[in-house]
C-alpha cells in the first residue's frame, strides 16, 4: 500500500520573542515543497522526525543504510517492476526521454533500454559491484542511446536539445532531464549522498556546486539539483517505485521522495 501523502506548509522556525509573547501558530513561508506527513513518520522515520541539518542528514544514513542488496545481474528483472509503466504493464518508462519501452527490449543495441546509473558510476569510482553500483534508488531503466549522451556528466540548466530526449538537453560539461524527470533525478542524487557517507568500502558521495567533478566522489550542481526538487515534486510513478524498492528488493526508502522538504532541511 502506498504512503498517505499529506501536505502542509512548512512552519518557519518560531522566533524566541514570538515564543515569548506566548504565539502559537509560526508564521508560514511560500516554501514550495511543502513539509509532508507519511505513514512512515512513526515508524521508519521516527529517529529522523523533528531534525535538521547534520544531525537529519547522519540519521537518515543511518535508518536507509540498513537494507538488502541485488547483483548488478538481479537489476534487469527488478527494473522491469520498478520501472513499470503504469499505462501498459508490458512496458517500462525509460528515464530523461519519458519513452514507454517492452521490458523485452532491455540490452546494449541501439533501440535497446539499458541501466542508467544516475549518481554516474565513475563520479567515486564504485562501477557495478553489488552496493552502489546496483542501488535500484538511482539505476533506471534508460534509452541505449540516451544513456551514452548523458554519459558520466554533471546535471546543470542549459544546453541543446537531445535527440529523442524528451526535452532533455545537454552541453560540453552538463546534462538536463526532461522536466518531468528532474525532481526524480535530484531525489535520486540526493538519497545517494545520505546513503554513502565513506563506509563499506566506497567513497563518501556528495553534492557540490560543479560540473566536470570528473571521476571525484561528487554531482553537481546541488543548487540546481534543489531547483528541481521544488520545481517536480514526488509523482505517483516515483512513489510506488519507492514503495517498490522498500516491500520487495532493498527494504529502505528515499527519503527525499517521502519528505521532499528534507532537501531544504539539509542542504
Ligand atoms: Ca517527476
Ligand atoms: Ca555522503
Amino acid at each position: 500500500m502506498l504512503a498517505t501523502r499529506i501536505r502542509r506548509w512548512k512552519p518557519v522556525a518560531l522566533t524566541i520573542a514570538a515564543v515569548l509573547v506566548g504565539l502559537t501558530a509560526p508564521a508560514l513561508t511560500a516554501t514550495p515543497a511543502a513539509a509532508t506527513t507519511t505513514a512512515y513518520d512513526s515508524t521508519y522515520y521516527k529517529n529522523a522526525v523533528g531534525k535538521t541539518g547534520a544531525s537529519l542528514k547522519s540519521s537518515l544514513h543511518t535508518i536507509i543504510s540498513s537494507q538488502s542488496k541485488i547483483s548488478y545481474s538481479a537489476v534487469w528483472e527488478a527494473l522491469k517492476v520498478t520501472d513499470q509503466d503504469p499505462n501498459n504493464s508490458s512496458n517500462v518508462l525509460l528515464l530523461y526521454s519519458g519513452a514507454s519501452r517492452s521490458k523485452s527490449l532491455n540490452g546494449g543495441d541501439l533501440g535497446d533500454w539499458n541501466r542508467e546509473h544516475t549518481w554516474a558510476k565513475s563520479h567515486g569510482d564504485f562501477g557495478e559491484v553489488t552496493g552502489p553500483g546496483t542501488d535500484l534508488h538511482h539505476l533506471r531503466a534508460c534509452d541505449v542511446q540516451v544513456n551514452s549522451i548523458r554519459g558520466n556528466l554533471d546535471f546543470d540548466n542549459g544546453g541543446s536539445a537531445v535527440a529523442n530526449g524528451g526535452g532533455s538537453t545537454v552541453d560540453s560539461d552538463s546534462f538536463a532531464p526532461r522536466p518531468a524527470d528532474r525532481g526524480d533525478v535530484a531525489r535520486m542524487i540526493l538519497y545517494m549522498a545520505v546513503r554513502y557517507d565513506g563506509g563499506d568500502g566506497f567513497a563518501d558521495l556528495e553534492p557540490d556546486e560543479k560540473v566536470n567533478n570528473g571521476s571525484a566522489p561528487y554531482m553537481g550542481k546541488l543548487s540546481v539539483l534543489k531547483a528541481w526538487n521544488e520545481a517536480d515534486p514526488p509523482s505517483a510513478f516515483e512513489e510506488r517505485r519507492n514503495q517498490v524498492i522498500y516491500d520487495t528488493y532493498q527494504h529502505n526508502r528515499n527519503p527525499f521522495i517521502d519528505h521532499p522538504e528534507w532537501v531544504e532541511a539539509i542542504w
